[in-house]
């Protein structure tokens, strides 16, 4: 199964690859000489990314040899830690788990589960689908209400399912509007798009214009046609005043199959041009402009990424640019936005659930749960709970101490648990709070292939690689984790306490992911088994995304309904709000992503940490000298959440007023020491307000946070919100 063959003489031998560290998926190609990765290449045969990679799958043969990568489990024994043997680690998380669940129920033992889960086939169909409906608790949290949950809960109230997601159509639009959205650095979002800076090139070549609504000149509004200034946390307001103008202008042509312009119009009524300007800054002449550029492009597609999913009003940008799309006619048209339809489909064969809410809540403020997650703004309170609901907790691939906001109070919660156990290659911030850290494979042993990303693609491709190198005996895959964890804890499961699919689950979680992949194939029906994928390891191409609707709909009409009730409401509310007016003295915090990282880990890469630190505060330089700082300088940045130390860094590419801060960052290896010396820096998340949520979405808000940036301590008055 492995890919291209030898290059022949001696050991070195190629090997085909796929990149599992972002969405683009990039095909690789491998030089393996005496067991070691010694170059990394893309490949230029991949349909989808056609030879691109970029510097973090260089670093991927690094990440395999590194030494701080564990590879054996970790046993607590006070402060210290102990290698095991998989058995005795596995049956001490049986005993505790099954504890645990025998005394105070399943619901006493939680879940966070991370980013790098979606990425493999393993976590899908073993930690996903075989560990998580064996846990079978309702306090299942993950990395996706930090990121795309707005997206999925449009999807499902617009189109019926949460993976029915139309993307970009960016090979043959026309005119391309990005908001929040950096797609040079993270080479995309809820939209695979590998070699973008080609895609980008050649859209302005075929005539073509790029726009980019971003508070930063990011290298991405630096190759646009256009880039408009936004203040942060006010793109709904900007978005719902160019849904006015175009219904004003008399120029809405949406599909039969769509419903509500009416109660749209009515919705959109208050957000004025001239009224939103204030709040937004940007420019009365400047919405009508943008409204009516997209409206009059023959082919036209608006997308929204981080900065418009993770601030105050997510879930609202995320409505109104569907809203967009679909009222110009661009939706599912080619060149505007369409929905893939992947080899490996989790819709059609009802893999995946098409994301029921509100089943359920969190105990403290009463957030509900979408797709049976829970918030994660809401970890910390949920753990920490007084009457102790929750006494365990399940990590998989993720790194919330880090990663979601208030991360300070999660580092609290988790460690005043029980019992915790974490499936994860590091020590990381989180892990180091574990009893028990399961190490898996790394991404070079083991074969992948994309199936979740495949739905977010601008092309239908697929391909299945790996592994690069092999691994010893000792040595396990994160699915193999999985479905041991899972299957220990069915034993220990009484026949009173099983679920209705208990016998297939049982099954499903012996059958290796490829298997599992091999079925999901078929039952897609696209043409294309493990077979033909194993015959073409450059990937199989299934051509352009296509039109599709209103047949793939979900909604029980198969029509689309402009306006749901959530959406229609929280657009209300954002009207009452249209005319208060930001405080003058206040700065807001803005996130952002570097080429060479990726979230909270592979960061301890020197391949790739070497060069200029990226942990600093960057801020307008009028800003600081009004704050009297300068570049260099150390100041003490407080949310209403909390305070942390940062360095200054004076940037001509942010707006005034506006303040950024890195994710991921703050690492140490837990004696202090932090992993590299750039990656000091504060953890931008002791400063996010886990107590700030999109009241739509639940997602937390990590994009126009108000702080204060002063030179020493500020004596306790938190900032404004
Ligand atoms: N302030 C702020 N906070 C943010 C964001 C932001 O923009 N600003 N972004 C948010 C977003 S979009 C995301 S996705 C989240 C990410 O949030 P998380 O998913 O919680 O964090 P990651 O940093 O991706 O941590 C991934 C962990 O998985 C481990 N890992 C890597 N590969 C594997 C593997 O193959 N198997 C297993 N079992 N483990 C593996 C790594 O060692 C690491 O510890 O952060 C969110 N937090
Ligand atoms: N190199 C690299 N690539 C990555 C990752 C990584 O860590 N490193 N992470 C991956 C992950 S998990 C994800 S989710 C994706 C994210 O992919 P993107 O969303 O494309 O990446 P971000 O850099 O978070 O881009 C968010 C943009 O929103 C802007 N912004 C902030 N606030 C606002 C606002 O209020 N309004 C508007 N209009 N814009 C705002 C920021 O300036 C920034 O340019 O990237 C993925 N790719
Ligand atoms: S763009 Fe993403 S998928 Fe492609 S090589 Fe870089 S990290 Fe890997
Ligand atoms: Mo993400």
């Amino acid at each position: 199964m492995t890919g291209a063959g030898n290059a022949g003489g001696g050991k070195t031998a190629r090997r085909l690859g796929t990149c599992p560290l972002c969405e683009a998926m990039c095909g690789l190609e491998f030089t393996v000489s005496a067991g070691r990765i010694t170059s990394v290449r893309g490949d230029a045969e991949d349909p989808l990314s056609r030879g691109h990679l970029c510097p973090k799958a260089t670093a991927l043969g690094d990440l395999h040899t590194d030494p701080d990568r564990l590879r054996r489990p970790l046993i607590r024994v006070g402060d210290t830690w102990r290698e095991a043997s998989w058995d005795d680690a596995l049956a001490l998380v049986h005993r505790r788990l099954g504890d645990i669940r025998d005394r105070h129920g399943h619901d006493a033992v939680a879940v966070y589960w991370g980013n790098p889960v979606a990425h493999n086939l393993g976590g899908l169909t073993h930690g996903i689908g075989g560990l998580l409906p064996e846990l079978n608790t309702r306090n299942v949290f993950s990395a996706t209400s930090l990121d795309s949950r707005p997206h999925l809960m449009v999807h499902r109230a617009l189109y019926g399912h949460q993976l029915l997601a139309p993307v970009p159509d960016i090979d043959r639009t026309d005119h391309l509007l990005l908001f929040g959205s950096n797609p040079l650095v993270s080479n995309g979002s809820m939209m695979a798009v590998p070699d973008v800076a080609q895609r980008l090139r050649d859209l302005r070549a075929r005539g073509g214009r790029l726009v980019v609504v971003d508070p930063r000149r990011t290298r991405t509004a630096a190759a646009a046609d256009e880039h408009v200034i936004v203040r942060p946390g006010t793109d709904a307001a900007v978005l719902l005043a160019m849904i006015r103008t175009i219904l004003d202008d008399g120029v809405a042509t949406p599909a039969s199959y769509v419903d509500g312009l009416g109660e749209l119009a009515a919705v959109v009524a208050p957000f004025a041009p001239d009224r939103v300007a204030a709040l937004s800054g940007v420019s009365a002449e400047t919405v009508v402009r943008l409204a009516r550029d997209f409206a009059a492009a023959p082919r036209a597609a608006a997308h929204g990424r981080m900065g418009v999913s993770t601030q105050r009003w997510g879930g609202l940008c995320q409505w109104a640019i569907h809203v967009l799309n679909a009222i110009t006619g661009n939706l599912d048209r080619p060149g505007g936005t369409l929905i893939p339809h992947p080899a490996a489909d989790l819709v059609a064969t009802d893999s995946m659930e098409a994301g029921a809410s509100g089943r359920w809540r969190t105990r403290v403020r009463g957030l509900p749960e979408f797709g049976g997650e829970l918030p994660s703004a809401a970890l910390a309170e949920e753990l920490a709970h007084p009457e102790r609901p929750i006494r365990a907790l399940v990590v998989i691939a993720g790194n919330p101490v880090l990663s979601a906001p208030g991360g300070d109070r999660v580092r609290d919660a988790v460690a005043g648990l029980d019992f915790v156990v974490a499936v994860d290659p590091y020590r990381t911030e989180t892990t180091r709070l574990a009893d028990v850290i399961l190490p898996p494979t790394s991404a070079v042993q083991r074969e992948q292939v994309d199936v979740f990303h495949a739905h977010l693609a601008v092309r239908n491709t697929v391909r299945v690689n790996g592994p690069i190198l092999p691994r010893s005996a000792d040595e396990r895959h994160d699915w193999e984790i999985y479905r041991d964890l899972a299957l220990g804890l069915r034993r220990r499961t009484p026949r009173r306490a099983r679920h209705p699919r208990w016998w297939l689950r049982g099954v499903m979680l012996r059958l290796t992911p490829m298997r599992t992949l091999g079925l999901l194939l078929a039952a897609s029906r696209r043409g294309v088994s493990l077979r033909t994928l194993r015959e073409a390891p450059h990937g199989v191409d299934l051509g352009p995304l296509e039109s599709s609707l209103p047949a793939r709909l979900r909604t029980p009409d198969r029509r689309i309904r402009l306006v749901p009730h959530t959406f229609g409401d929280a657009a209300r509310t954002l009207a009452g709000e249209l005319d208060a007016r930001p405080d003058p003295a206040a700065l807001l915090l803005i996130g952002r992503r570097h080429l060479r990282s990726t979230n909270s880990w592979m960061n301890n890469l020197p391949r790739l940490t070497k060069g200029t630190p990226r942990h600093r505060l960057q801020a307008h330089v009028a800003d600081l000298a009004a704050r009297g700082l300068v570049d260099g300088d150390a100041a003490v940045l407080t949310s209403a959440h909390g305070s942390v130390t940062v360095e200054v860094e004076a940037a001509d590419d942010l707006a005034p007023g506006v303040v950024s801060l890195p994710h991921g960052y703050g690492r140490d290896r837990g004696d202090g020491l932090t992993v590299a010396a750039m990656l000091g820096g504060p953890n931008v998340n002791e400063v996010t307000d886990p107590a700030r949520v999109d009241p739509v979405t639940g997602t937390a808000v990590f994009n126009g946070v108000p702080v204060m940036l002063t030179r020493d301590f500020p004596t306790p008055t938190p900032a404004a919100d």
